[in-house]
C-alpha cells in the first residue's frame, strides 16, 4: 500500500462531500464529462478505428494524467494524440495498447497502434532531446515490484522503440544541465548483483550510461523519487524507500562532472560503512520542498511527548533536514496534519515539552504542555480546527480566529489560544499564523 500524506485538496473534498474516501481510480473520471471537445473527437476516432469497446487507461502518476496526450511528436507541424487503452470485448485481461492518432483532412485517424507489456500505465513523460521528442512510458505489472520503462520516438508513421529497461524507481530530468533530458533508473538487486542506480543520457539516437552508484540493498520498494539540489548547489536525486513494511528512509544520489566525465554517487549509503540517519523513520512521511528553493527537505519522525513508536495512532513531530557534506542538518520541526493538509512549525521552546491530541470536537487538534502521569495535559496552549466556510459564518466559533483558508475559500482553519495557556510556552496568534502553513 502506498502511504502518502493526503493533499489538502483531497482533505477539502472529503470535508465537502462527506465521502469516506476521495474518489480514486481514473475510470471514475471518465464517467464524468471531463473530456474536452478535442479529446472527445480523439476518443470517437479511437472507438471508430479500433472497432471495439475500449477502456481508456490513464497514467497513474506524473504530470500527464489525462486520457490523451496531445502534442507534436514529429517533424510535421500539427499535434498528434497518444492514447492508452484496453479492449473490453474479450472476457480475458487484454494487453495495454498505445495508439497514435493524427489529424488528417480535419479528421482524427489512428496511424499507429502497438500492444505493450504490463498491466497499468504508471506514467508518461515527454522527453526533449534537442529538436527530438521522445515518449517515455512507465509500465507496471500487477503484484510485481519491478516496472518497465519504454522510450519511443515517433517517426511520423510508427513509434520506434529507443530504449527499454526494468526499474524499481525512475526519474526523468536534466541531471547534467545540458538542456537534454536524462533518465535516472534504480535497478533492484538480484542474486548475482547488488542494486544500483544509473544515469542515462541521450546520445546519437539512443541512451548511454553516464554514471552508476550503489543503492541500499535493504530497501524493498521506493515510494518516490525526485530531483533537487543540495545546499551547495549540487544537483541531487532524493529517493524515499521502504525497508520492509514498518520503516522508511531517504537515499540521496549526487551528480558531479569532472573534465566532462559524469559521476553519480550515493551520498548516504556506503556498503563498507553503513550508517543510520535521523531520517530513518516509521512510515508516513516523504521528502518535500517546503520553501520552494529546490533544496529538498527530508523528514525524520519522533514520537511526540507521551507517545511511543509502538503505539498505534501515535502522533509524531516531523523534523526536516537538508543534507550536506555527509550530514543531515536540521531545518525545523513541525507537526504535520496530513488529513487536514497543514503544518504547524514548533518553536524551539515547544520541542520535547509540547504534545498534541485530538480534541473532543471534530477536525480539531489540541496542543498542550505535556506532563507524565494520568493527566498529560498540564496546560492547554492552542487549538487548531478545520471547518467549512458555512460553519464559520454561522458564528458559533466566535472565540476562534481564522488563520488560513483553502479549497477556494470554502475551508477555514481556525485557532484558539486558551486564556490559561502557560505564558512561558504560549504562542501569540501572530506566531501561530507565521508558523502555520498549508501542506500540499
Ligand atoms: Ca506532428
Ligand atoms: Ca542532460
Ligand atoms: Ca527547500
Amino acid at each position: 500500500m502506498k502511504i502518502q500524506w493526503f493533499s489538502a485538496a483531497a482533505a477539502a473534498m472529503l470535508l465537502l462531500s462527506g465521502c469516506a474516501f476521495p474518489q480514486t481510480g481514473v475510470e471514475s473520471l471518465l464517467a464524468a464529462p471531463l473530456l474536452n471537445e478535442e479529446q472527445n473527437e480523439v476518443y470517437a476516432a479511437l472507438v471508430r478505428e479500433t472497432g471495439s469497446s475500449i477502456k481508456l487507461l490513464y497514467p497513474q502518476r506524473g504530470e500527464n494524467r489525462s486520457a490523451f496526450l496531445l502534442m507534436n511528436l514529429d517533424e510535421e507541424a500539427t499535434n498528434e494524440a497518444v492514447a492508452f487503452y484496453q479492449s473490453t470485448t474479450a472476457n480475458v485481461t487484454t494487453s495495454i495498447h498505445m495508439a497514435v492518432l493524427d489529424k488528417q483532412e480535419d479528421q482524427w485517424r489512428a496511424v499507429h497502434d502497438i500492444s505493450l507489456e504490463g498491466t497499468q500505465v504508471e506514467d508518461v513523460a515527454v522527453m526533449r532531446e534537442g529538436g527530438v521528442f521522445l515518449l517515455a512510458v512507465g509500465l507496471t505489472y500487477a503484484s510485481e515490484n519491478t516496472s518497465l520503462l519504454k522510450v519511443y520516438q515517433f517517426n511520423g508513421d510508427i513509434m520506434d522503440e529507443v530504449y527499454s529497461e526494468d526499474y524499481q524507481a525512475k526519474l526523468i530530468c536534466d541531471m547534467d544541465s545540458d538542456d537534454q533530458d536524462d533518465i535516472v533508473l534504480v535497478r533492484g538487486g538480484t542474486e548475482e548483483a547488488a542494486p544500483f542506480a544509473k544515469l542515462l543520457a541521450y546520445e546519437d539516437g539512443g541512451f548511454a550510461e553516464k554514471g552508476r552508484a550503489v543503492t541500499d540493498p535493504t530497501i524493498t520498494r521506493y515510494s518516490s523519487i525526485r530531483s533537487g539540489y543540495l545546499k551547495n548547489g549540487q544537483q541531487a536525486v532524493y529517493l524515499d524507500g521502504y525497508r520492509g513494511s514498518a520503516a522508511m528512509t531517504t537515499e540521496i544520489l549526487g551528480y558531479t562532472e569532472n573534465h566532462g566525465q559524469g559521476h553519480l554517487a550515493n551520498l548516504t549509503y556506503d556498503s563498507h560503512n553503513v550508517q543510520s540517519y535521523p531520517v530513518d523513520r516509521p512510515l508516513g512521511a516523504e521528502c518535500a520542498d517546503l520553501n520552494n528553493d529546490l533544496i529538498i527537505e527530508v523528514p525524520g519522525l519522533t514520537p511526540m511527548p507521551g507517545y511511543s513508536a509502538e503505539q498505534a495512532g501515535a502522533f509524531y513531530l516531523t523534523t526536516w533536514y537538508n543534507f550536506l557534506d555527509g550530514q543531515f542538518e536540521k531545518v525545523k520541526s513541525s507537526y504535520v496534519n496530513a488529513s487536514q493538509g497543514y503544518l504547524l512549525d514548533f518553536p524551539e521552546r515547544w520541542e520535547g515539552k509540547v504534545s498534541v491530541r485530538k480534541s473532543a470536537q471534530s477536525n480539531e487538534m489540541l496542543f498542550y504542555e505535556y506532563q507524565a502521569g494520568d493527566n498529560p495535559v498540564k496546560s492547554e496552549l492552542l487549538y487548531i480546527r478545520m471547518v467549512k466556510r458555512s460553519e464559520w459564518e454561522s458564528g458559533v466559533y466566535e472565540d476562534y480566529e481564522v488563520i488560513s483558508s483553502s479549497g477556494g475559500g470554502q475551508i477555514f482553519y481556525l485557532a484558539k489560544i486558551p486564556a490559561g495557556a502557560n505564558t512561558a510556552l504560549r504562542m501569540s496568534m501572530e506566531e501561530v499564523k507565521r508558523n502555520f502553513s498549508r501542506y500540499y
